[in-house]
């Protein structure tokens, strides 16, 4: 039996088991022109500037260190600049260069525009072919995705100048996103108010010291060619110590998800109408605004354990009423749909394959007196979900098709769980119902008559090591 070598976190790009710190995120997708040797010529100069493991682990010391020195000096702490970047391929993008030689993995290889449908992403079928409504960039192809996290949008543009200049005309830009970080309180949640960033998979040999109830997954699940990556005698050399970059422009219409709380609160004996609205939200995601997950305060807010990194992730919805009932969290609420833990172990399911590693950030503006007026979306703003795993159909897309749109998972459960509220996208969005949103009444289902989460389309890339980026792709000729 063959050994597979440890990871090697100099080799492999910094967002993918540690995440680049940001405050904001351009995403950048191109398309590479004929020039292909003249890219790939040019490519020598960008290798360094993509962003390591080992270079994060230092930035996110350096911002530790600045925020303690700043705690004993009773200050806050000034932002650092720092800039980190990300570079992945998508099929065409890595055709178009001339790595031909299939990577095995059929999803990616297909693209996510192939995938659509499959997804439940809304579109026209004209003779027999599906168009989604998509945002043009997205039903074009798009060869690659820079992704340039940072502190400010000042470091930011200045690496995508340098980028742009070094790239020259080699590269076309189709489209461009920016995200950041909301504002005040809301730091950290996303659009609809909920604490984000929270659970994610800690990765063997990487994150030595898991928080209490964080798994540790090995990390051939997010890397190809390491330590139980499913599909390790399929992969090329160049695809080693890569991952597979998901990425989905998801629009959210805040005032519409905000207006059916109002309209929908549970009613329970002493809850307000408020406190009903803020007990169906957090029915419907599974955790309360701050974090706190249902499975652990099932009936009020607990915001100290919702901030409390060493509790708040130390759940399996394995208190003895779970299995078969929804007195504590809904089957179908969205964290126990898309990380269903004792749900799937005690059937002797293993999810450890399922898991993805999710690095999304908010985009667009916060939401206006005008919209909360109309109770109707007017400014686009959502969620710019990235994330990453070693096969596609076990990570993104299973999650989506099979979990969150599956209305029978989590499996034997005396009610139909129904659609995961947040993300689950049915044929016709209409029919989408879950049940257990009523403690008080599980085998009521409560209809979900909007889609508050509108995928505007994306694509499945693939972010290959530092040294294959560095040795194969590149062609090693430095412009001066
Ligand atoms: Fe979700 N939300 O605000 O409701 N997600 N998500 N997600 N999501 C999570 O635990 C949200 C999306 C996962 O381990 C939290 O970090 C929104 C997609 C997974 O317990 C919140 C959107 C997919 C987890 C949200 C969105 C997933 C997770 C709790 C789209 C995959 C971890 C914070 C706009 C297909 C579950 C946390 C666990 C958590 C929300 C998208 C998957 C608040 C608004 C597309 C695996």
């Amino acid at each position: 039996m063959t050994t597979v070598p440890p990871v090697d976190l100099k080799n492999i790009q910094g967002d993918i088991l540690a995440g680049i710190p940001k405050k904001f995120e351009t995403t950048m997708f191109f398309q590479i022109s004929n020039d292909v040797e003249g890219f790939r010529k040019r490519l020598t100069q960008i290798v360094p500037l993509i962003t390591t493991t080992t270079e994060v682990s230092g930035h996110r010391e350096a911002i530790s260190k600045n925020k303690e020195e700043a705690a004993a000096q009773g200050r806050k702490p000034d932002l650092l600049p720092i800039v980190g970047v990300t570079l992945a391929f998508s099929q065409f993008g890595l055709k178009k260069i001339g790595v031909n030689d299939p990577i095995g993995d059929p999803a990616f290889q297909a693209g996510q525009l192939a995938d659509a449908q499959n997804l439940g992403d809304k579109g026209t079928t004209t003779n027999g072919t599906f168009t989604p409504d998509w945002l043009p960039a997205f039903k074009n192809q798009v060869h690659g995705v820079f992704v340039i996290a940072g502190d400010s949008h000042i470091t930011i543009d200045a690496r995508l100048v340098q980028i742009r200049l070094i790239l020259g005309t080699t590269i076309h830009e189709v489209f461009s996103v920016t995200g950041n970080v909301r504002p005040g309180d809301q730091k950290g949640h996303e659009h609809f108010g909920f604490l984000d960033g929270i659970s994610n998979p800690a990765v063997q040999n990487f994150d030595t010291k898991p928080f209490p109830g964080q798994e540790t997954i090995r990390p051939g699940f997010i890397l190809l060619g390491r330590d139980q990556d499913p599909n390790i005698a399929n992969r090329p050399a160049w695809a080693v110590e890569g991952s597979f970059l998901v990425f989905r422009y998801l629009s959210q219409l805040v005032p519409e998800f905000d207006d059916f709380l109002k309209k929908n609160p549970i009613v329970l004996p002493g809850l307000t109408p408020e406190q009903g609205s803020e007990f169906l939200g957090a029915r419907l995601v599974g955790r309360w605004k701050s974090g706190a997950p249902l499975d652990l305060a099932p009936l009020q807010d607990d915001p100290a354990l919702g901030a409390d990194p060493q509790r708040n992730n130390n759940f399996r919805y394995d208190f003895p009423e779970d299995f078969q009932t929804q007195d504590r969290c809904p089957f179908a609420a969205h964290v126990r749909k898309t990380n269903p833990r004792n749900d799937l172990e005690s059937l002797g399911i293993s999810t450890e394959k399922n898991r993805i590693i999710r690095r999304g950030v908010p985009f667009g503006p916060e939401v206006t007196k005008d919209e909360v007026t109309q109770k109707k979306t007017l400014h686009d703003r959502g969620l710019l979900f990235r994330c990453y795993q070693s096969v596609i159909a076990n990570g993104f897309q299973f999650i989506q098709h099979s979990w969150a749109n599956n209305t029978g998972f989590p499996i034997q459960k005396p009610e139909v769980p129904g659609f995961d509220p947040i993300i689950g996208q049915a044929a016709d969005p209409t029919s989408r119902t879950m049940s257990g949103s009523n403690p008080q009444n599980q085998t009521a289902t409560l209809s979900l008559p909007t889609e508050w989460v509108v995928s505007k389309g994306g694509e499945y890339f693939f972010a290959p090591s530092i040294s294959v980026l560095r040795d194969t792709f590149a062609l090693g000729v430095h412009i001066v």
